[in-house]
């Protein structure tokens, strides 16, 4: 190598590499599975996104004939004096290896002036977007390598031969997969390499760009408008170990509400509390359970955040106590853009604080969003969240239940924000380049705070935009989706991959949100979507409406039949949620998830796993009436049916109309709750439990599900088990003494065993 050497050195947690440059490179280790790789002098930059400090790890740094070498139990990292860098796995497999040769930019056959032309049609250009990179990472590509991740973009589960911007963007056109960008930035990516699994998360909020093998089948290529490079090499044993990772060092998604959980309902374009209530009784009257209804932007009074038109909504608080008596929470959506009108209260009040972001020579930045002119919350200054934390008073008295933040990337409607602008990036002076993909990230942030001490709930918060992280204090939905088949289909690969990504509470509009739905594709959407974890009908003003009794008695009973299942499996999914809480497991999961060897599942986007129990392949093409399920190895039990089918295998599976094929897995077992209209803060007496195959065993967990009082020991845990004809059930944790269940009931098969709690334990009390 005609290279000058370089020098390693092992400083607590950080290697640190001196190139001949006299640049410097750290390898920070933050356990045997993670390892940050950064300039030495960004060590201690801030992360939005990153929670956990580095743990004390055993790690040797070494150099060898010129080469540092890193290693960890799990990865070892070889840094070489031409600043390339090669990781391996355990047992010295290729994991994410420089790529030595040059870039080959795409050929799009295109002179400049060409571009001009194309543009003067209304074709968009293509965008170049590398041009401006500060940074590159290039890495090589593996004939075989697949790739998932990054939050929540258009198109595949696989995004291999794909590539996508981060850069929190409002694109209301029908998003396809030639979307670059949609409204979070969520920059991490897993790869699995001839099977073997790792991730990158690249930590910097920056516009950035990722190529998966579009430009080139030889690389792989990450870049960013501005430095410094900062990222982390994510190792596991498995695929799953690796999303667990990363959800640990951006921490995972907090135990919601359990409403939440119920289904929800919201169209823009309500027009009065009048209107609201009788949306309200339609539902109860039509036997439909519904926990939410939703007020969208015209609730408020032109526009302005906090206020309430007083001709449509003379008395909010008395609608809501209406609401809350028949069984609706109420969530009120909350823009960032502040109406600039003097003697609107919160503009005087936010100009009297210095809240709003400024131009370069000083003044309040103005744009224009919904309400006119408007002004901009700083919220990366610690002020200006508080301030805005407090605003929220206005809501949270009278009652509302959630907060819904859009047009948080954040929007403007008069040409995109200059990235000059001033913003605050912890409390010290940034610009918009640097925090605009943490805009909403902030917002979500000052709105969780603002109603955990307002209410003393835990927060429901639904969020536009996002960053990577912000699933610690939101729930997102995936934005303006379009009522079109192809949208149904992006939903499964959307959530899935945002689920891996950290954000196990997600959401698309269901039945679409454009254009007008059809009886069909609203069906076969409320079916595909039952176990998508944030459970909501939206549609946009001036479309087709989307309430399900207005399509005919047939897709009315379709529609309240699986509104009715929702609730029957709340309990389970909210065992997931607590699971993902402590281990970072996510609640919706691809195929690849859980079978990372199975090369049959990596294409898959029209099935989904929930937990580990159950298989959903919903029917997300019009017409059909049947399709293929692809099942992975080991034993399912139709839901249906109870018909015992072996896996490894594709099977052919009836579908009509009202159907979702629906899988149990064989040595498993969910709870299965009581039917409800809604959910209360009142525990459930009785719980069912559902075996699939002969033995499983579960652990079940409860609580009053809507405070903080978990945190303190106040929660129920249940281990249930069956085996050889037998269930029993132990109380392992009884901290919520008022929740315990009276009766249990396990049902295998056709078999039933009723439990009955009696000082304290459970006893059988049938002869079966
Ligand atoms: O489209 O507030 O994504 O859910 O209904 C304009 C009105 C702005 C965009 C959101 C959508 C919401 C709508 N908003």
């Amino acid at each position: 190598m005609s290279e000058k050497p370089l020098a390693a050195l092992k400083n607590q947690n950080v290697a640190e590499i001196t190139f001949a440059d006299h640049t410097r490179l750290a390898l920070q280790v933050f356990s045997d599975t993670i390892i940050r790789v950064c300039p030495i002098d960004a060590l201690a930059n801030p992360s939005y996104a990153v929670v956990v400090k580095p743990q004390p790890t055993h790690f040797t740094v070494q150099v060898e004939a010129g080469v540092a070498a890193i290693s960890t139990a799990a990865l070892h990292v070889k840094v070489y004096p031409d600043h390339h860098m090669d990781v391996y796995d355990q047992n010295d497999r290729p994991l994410i290896m420089d790529y030595r040769g040059q870039r080959q930019p795409l050929n799009r056959d295109l002179a400049a002036d060409e571009t001009s032309l194309l543009e003067e049609e209304g074709h968009a250009g293509h965008e170049a977007v590398n041009a401006a990179a500060a940074l590159t990472l290039i890495k090589q590509l593996d004939p075989d390598e697949v790739f998932y991740g990054l939050g929540d973009k258009t198109g595949f589960m696989n995004k291999r031969g794909y590539e996508y911007e981060n850069w929190n963007t409002d694109d209301p056109a029908p998003q396809m997969e030639n979307f670059t960008r949609l409204y979070k930035s969520i920059p991490v990516l897993y790869g699995l390499r001839q099977g073997r699994p790792y991730g990158l998360f690249f930590d910097n909020p920056y516009r950035s760009h990722v190529d998966l093998g579009k430009e080139s089948p030889d690389y792989y290529a990450y870049s960013v408008v501005h430095g410094p490079l900062n990222y982390y090499i994510i190792g596991g044993h498995r695929l799953a170990d690796v999303v667990a990772n990363y959800a640990h060092l951006t921490g995972t998604v907090p135990l919601p509400q359990r409403w939440t959980l119920g289904y929800q309902h919201s169209r823009y374009g309500y027009q009065d509390a009048p209107e609201i209530n009788q949306i309200a009784d339609d539902f109860r009257q039509h036997d439909l359970p519904c926990d939410a209804l939703y007020f969208d932007i015209d609730y408020m009074h032109g526009y302005r955040v906090f206020t309430w038109d007083p001709a449509r909504y003379p008395d909010p608080e008395m609608l809501i106590t209406q609401l809350h008596k028949k069984g609706f929470k109420a969530v009120t959506i909350i823009d960032p853009g502040v109406k600039r009108e003097p003697g609107y209260p919160i503009y005087d009040d936010g100009k009297k604080h210095q809240v709003f972001v400024k131009t370069p020579a000083g003044k309040d930045y103005v744009n224009r969003v919904w309400p006119g002119h408007t002004v901009y919350p700083d919220f990366g200054s610690t002020k200006t969240r508080q301030w805005w934390g407090q605003c929220h008073t206005a809501l949270t008295q009278i009652g509302v239940d959630g907060i819904w933040n859009d047009m948080n990337e954040p929007a403007a409607f008069d040409g995109p924000i200059p990235d000059d602008t001033v913003f605050s990036d912890n409390d010290k002076k940034s610009t918009h380049a640097k925090m605009h993909n943490l805009y909403g990230h902030n917002m979500s942030h000052a709105t969780y705070a603002a109603l955990k001490e307002q209410t003393g709930r835990r927060p429901f918060v639904i969020t536009r935009a996002a960053y990577a992280g912000t699933q610690r204090y939101a729930t997102v939905w995936t934005g303006d989706n379009h009522s079109l088949w192809a949208h149904l289909q992006m939903m499964i690969p959307q959530l899935c991959n945002l689920s891996m990504s950290g954000f196990s509470f997600a959401g698309t509009d269901l039945g679409g949100f454009g254009s007008d739905t059809t009886p069909e594709l609203l069906t076969r959407w409320i079916e595909a979507g039952l176990f998508s974890p944030l459970f909501r009908n939206h549609s946009a003003l001036g479309t087709r409406r989307q309430e399900p009794w207005l399509f005919g008695e047939s897709t009315l009973a379709i529609y309240r039949k699986y509104l009715k299942l929702r609730y029957r499996f709340v309990p389970y999914l909210y065992d997931l949620f607590a699971l993902a809480q402590s281990t970072g497991r996510p609640v919706m999961r691809p195929l690849v998830y859980d079978f990372d060897q199975d090369r049959q599942v990596y294409d898959i986007d029209d099935e989904y796993l929930i937990g580990d129990a159950l298989l959903a392949a919903p029917v997300v093409t019009k017409g059909k009436t049947s399709r293929l399920v692809y099942l992975p190895a080991g034993q399912w039990i139709d839901f249906w049916t109870g018909a015992v089918i072996a896996g490894g295998q594709e099977i052919q599976t009836a579908a009509p109309l009202d159907t979702l094929p629906l899988y149990g897995q064989a040595g498993t077992m969910i709870p299965w709750g009581p039917a409800h209209d809604f959910i209360t803060d009142e525990p459930d007496r009785a719980m069912s439990f559902k075996v699939f195959g002969d033995a499983a065993s579960y652990d079940h967990y409860q609580d009053n599900g809507y405070d903080f009082a978990y945190q303190k020991g106040e929660f129920n845990q249940y281990h249930i088990t069956f085996a050889q004809g037998k269930a029993a059930v132990m109380l392992t944790k009884a901290g919520y003494p008022a929740g315990l269940y009276s009766h249990i009931t396990v049902t295998a098969g056709d078999q039933s065993f009723a439990l009955q709690l009696e000082n304290g334990k459970y006893q059988r009390i049938d002869k079966n």
